[in-house]
C-alpha cells in the first residue's frame, strides 16, 4: 500500500531507539514497498537529543520514510498511529525495589494506555520492549479498555532469538535450520526457553542434544542471563539486538508467520497451558492476517511444568502490586 503506516516509537532518544529507528526507516520493518511514518515520543528534556536523530533521520535519505514527528505528548503523538513500539521506560535506579520500579512505570505505561485509547488509529497494535516489559503491557492493556486486549503484546523475541543461536551454536546448525523455539512466561531471569518442542532440522532438540545437564546448567542459564553478560562486556545493555528482535515481532504481527513454524510473544493469556487468563505471558504463536494465536495441544512434561509455573507465579506477583498500586 502506498498509504505510509504509522508507528510510535517512544524512548526513541534512547539506546534502541537509535538502532530501532534507522531499522524501521530503511524498510525493514514492511518491505521496500511501504512507506512508514515516524511518531517519536520522548520526555520533554530529551527532546533536544532527539532533534539530532531526526536530522541524522533526515541525512539518510530513506526512500521509504514518509515523515517524522516528534513530541512529548503521547496524545498528540499517537494520534492515528498503526503500531506502538512502547521502548521507552524507567531503568531501575540504586536501593529502588521491585514495587518502587513497577509504580514509576506505571507512571509511564498508564498514560500511555490512556492516549492510546483516546488516539490511536483502530488497527493498533502495542508492543512493550521497555521493562518490566510483560507487566508494562499490562498496565498500558488495562488502561485502554477500548482497544481489545488482544493489541497489546510484550517482547520476548530477543529472548526467543538468543535461544535459537545458542542452540545453533550447540548442534553446528545455522539459525534457518531451527524451527519451533519457544519462549515461555516472563521476560526475566525466569524465562523458560522450551528445547522439548524446538526442531533442528526437522529432528527434535531435546532429543538432538540428549545432555539434561547440558539444557538446565548451561543452556536455560545462558540465554535467561545473556543480557548481563552483555552488559557485562559492552559496558552497556543490548541495544542493536533489542531493536532488532523488536522489528522481528512487529514485522511477523503485521505479515505472519513461516508455515510450518512459530514464534514467542508475550501475549494476554486466555488460561492456555494453565497460564492464568489475562496475565500477559510468553507462548508459542501464529501469527495469520494479523492476528495471533496461540499453539494449542503441546505436551508439557514434569520439567517444563515446573519452569513455566514459576516464570507465571513471578508475573502473578508483579500482578498483584500493580493491582495494589491502583495501576490496573
Ligand atoms: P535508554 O535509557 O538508552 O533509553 C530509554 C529512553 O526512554 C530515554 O531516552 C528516556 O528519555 C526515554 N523515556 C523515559 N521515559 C519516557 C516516557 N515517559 N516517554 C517517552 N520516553 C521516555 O534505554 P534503552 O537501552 O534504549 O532500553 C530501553 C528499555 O528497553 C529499557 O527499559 C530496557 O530495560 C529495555 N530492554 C528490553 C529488552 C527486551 O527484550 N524486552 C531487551 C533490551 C532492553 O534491556
Amino acid at each position: 500500500s502506498t498509504t505510509p503506516i504509522k508507528v510510535a516509537v517512544t524512548g526513541a532518544a534512547g539506546n534502541i531507539g537509535y538502532s530501532l529507528l534507522f531499522r524501521i526507516a530503511s524498510g525493514a520493518l514492511f518491505g521496500q514497498d511501504q512507506p512508514v511514518e515516524l511518531r517519536l515520543l520522548e520526555i520533554t528534556p530529551a527532546l533536544k537529543a532527539l532533534e539530532g536523530v531526526v536530522m541524522e533521520l533526515d541525512d539518510s535519505a530513506f526512500p521509504t520514510l514518509a515523515g517524522v514527528e516528534i513530541g512529548d505528548d503521547p496524545t498528540k503523538v499517537f494520534d492515528g498511529v498503526n503500531h506502538a513500539l512502547l521502548v521507552g521506560a524507567r531503568p531501575r535506579g540504586p536501593g529502588m525495589e521491585r514495587g518502587d520500579l513497577l509504580e514509576a512505570n506505571g507512571g509511564i505505561f498508564a498514560p500511555q494506555g490512556k492516549a492510546l485509547n483516546e488516539v490511536a488509529a483502530d488497527d493498533i497494535k502495542v508492543t512493550v520492549t521497555g521493562n518490566p516489559a510483560n507487566t508494562n503491557a499490562l498496565i498500558a492493556q488495562s488502561n485502554a479498555p477500548d482497544i481489545p486486549s488482544s493489541r497489546f503484546s510484550a517482547l520476548t523475541r530477543l529472548d526467543h532469538n538468543r535461544a535459537i543461536a545458542q542452540l545453533a551454536a550447540k548442534t553446528g546448525a545455522t539459525v534457518a535450520d531451527i524451527k519451533k523455539m519457544t519462549i515461555w512466561g516472563n521476560h526475566s531471569a525466569t524465562q523458560y526457553p522450551d528445547l522439548f518442542h524446538a526442531e533442528v532440522k526437522g529432528q527434535n532438540a531435546a532429543e538432538l542434544v540428549n545432555d539434561q545437564e547440558w539444557l538446565e546448567g548451561t543452556y536455560i542459564p545462558t540465554v535467561a542471563k545473556r543480557g548481563a553478560a552483555i552488559i557485562d562486556a559492552r559496558g552497556a545493555s543490548s541495544a542493536a539486538s533489542a531493536a532488532s528482535a523488536t522489528i522481528d515481532h512487529a514485522r511477523d504481527w503485521q505479515l505472519g508467520t513461516a508455515e510450518g513454524d512459530w514464534t514467542s510473544m508475550s501475549v494476554v493469556s486466555d488460561g492456555s497451558y494453565d497460564v492464568p487468563e489475562g496475565l500477559i505471558s510468553s507462548f508459542p504463536v501464529t501469527v495469520k492476517d494479523g492476528e495471533w494465536t496461540i499453539v494449542q495441544g503441546l505436551e508439557i512434561d514434569e520439567f517444563s511444568r515446573g519452569k513455566i509455573d514459576a516464570s507465571v507465579k513471578e508475573l502473578e506477583g508483579e500482578r498483584d502490586t500493580v493491582k495494589k498500586l491502583g495501576l490496573i
